[in-house]
């Protein structure tokens, strides 16, 4: 499978259309928390695409619901931290995550008066909705998160570059939690059809290509002193650690962590140069709905915390 530069990508691969908005709310949303000294984590979520068609019709997807990457978003506003929340449209985003499907309407009740009809929320349905919504509207009203989104793999580079262009100026206070399920592959563009492949014309062949290795510049050039922390995905346990630590010594993170997708919602190892850290969470605290990011965000708070105090950074308490 032939493979490319990512200079070449992006040469090859022009910026979605809202790009140069996104690219203006980033600049923002930075340039204003670094001017108080706060701290700001990128977190990526949820899987990127590869359309088979410019037209797009059908696509390959890369697995994720987007869970890890909105509770974590929630997690580290709760920790004092600015999030810029990059997530694939249509994915689960923080606080809205807790009513998916009819939840919401679920919870409403409706006095239906014609022209004064009032809609409540049910008497039981509060002590869900309030704790949620207080800490939506806390994180909304402080300008504390901003989302933007990508679909396409190719969007999700462009949008990676230009986050990581913004945070450089923040030096050691930028984190990056790279959560998203990014596709290894793609189809170059002067290879996508423009428009639907025709099943008359008989079963397509359609070969996939390496996507460049964007983790490389990353560290290397776009956010060199930035605290990174990427996501390894396996389905075999024997290939899990070897795996996350090779990541870790090619990339040059700071800390893997390593899950299976079998057992993400209950088990990760955090992987880091010196040490593997393995968080369980107990057979009674998945029944009580415990967020296993909550502690894997805890812990990278704190080694982020000391990262910082290495390089220097004063920061302002959360
Ligand atoms: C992950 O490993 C995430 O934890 C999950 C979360 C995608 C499993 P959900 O959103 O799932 O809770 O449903 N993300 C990283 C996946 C990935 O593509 N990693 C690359 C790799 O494994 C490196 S960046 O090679």
């Amino acid at each position: 499978m032939a493979s490319s530069t990512w200079e070449e990508f992006f040469a090859v691969h022009l910026p979605p259309p809202d790009f140069e908005d996104n690219r203006s709310l980033l600049k923002e949303f930075c340039e204003r928390h670094d001017q108080y000294g706060n701290k700001i984590v990128l977190v990526t979520s949820g899987g990127t695409t590869v359309p088979l068609e410019h037209n797009t019709v059908r696509f390959v997807d890369n697995f994720s619901a987007g869970t890890r990457g909105a509770s974590s978003a929630e997690h580290f506003l709760e920790q004092g931290y600015a999030v810029i929340f990059m997530h694939r449209q249509k994915s689960l985003e923080p606080f809205t995550r807790h009513f998916t499907g009819q939840k919401l309407l679920d919870m409403l009740e409706i006095q239906d008066r014609g022209p004064n009809t009032t809609i409540s929320v049910k008497p039981d349905s509060v002590d869900v909705l309030a704790p949620v919504l207080l800490r939506y509207k806390a994180a909304h009203a402080a300008g504390a998160i901003l989302h933007v989104s990508f679909t396409t793999v190719s969007e999700y580079f462009w949008l990676l570059r230009a986050a990581c262009e913004c945070l450089a100026n923040l030096g050691a206070r930028a984190m990056l939690y790279l959560a998203a399920a990014v596709s290894d592959f793609y189809i170059p563009k002067d290879r996508v059809p423009t428009h639907k492949l025709q099943s008359a014309c008989g079963a397509p062949i359609i070969q996939l290509h390496l996507v460049p290795k964007m983790l490389a510049p990353l560290v290397s050039l776009w956010v060199p002193e930035a605290y990174v922390v990427s996501f390894k995905l396996e389905t075999d346990e024997n290939l899990l650690i070897p795996k996350a630590r090779a990541a870790l010594e090619k990339y040059k993170h700071k800390m893997v962590v390593a899950n299976l997708l079998q057992t993400r919602h209950h088990r990760v190892i955090l992987v880091s140069p010196d040490i593997s850290q393995e968080i369980v969470l107990t057979r009674e605290e998945v029944h009580a709905g415990v967020d296993i990011e909550s502690s894997i965000v805890c812990e990278i708070v704190r080694v982020h915390a000391l990262h910082m105090r290495l390089a220097g950074e004063a920061v302002s308490p959360p």
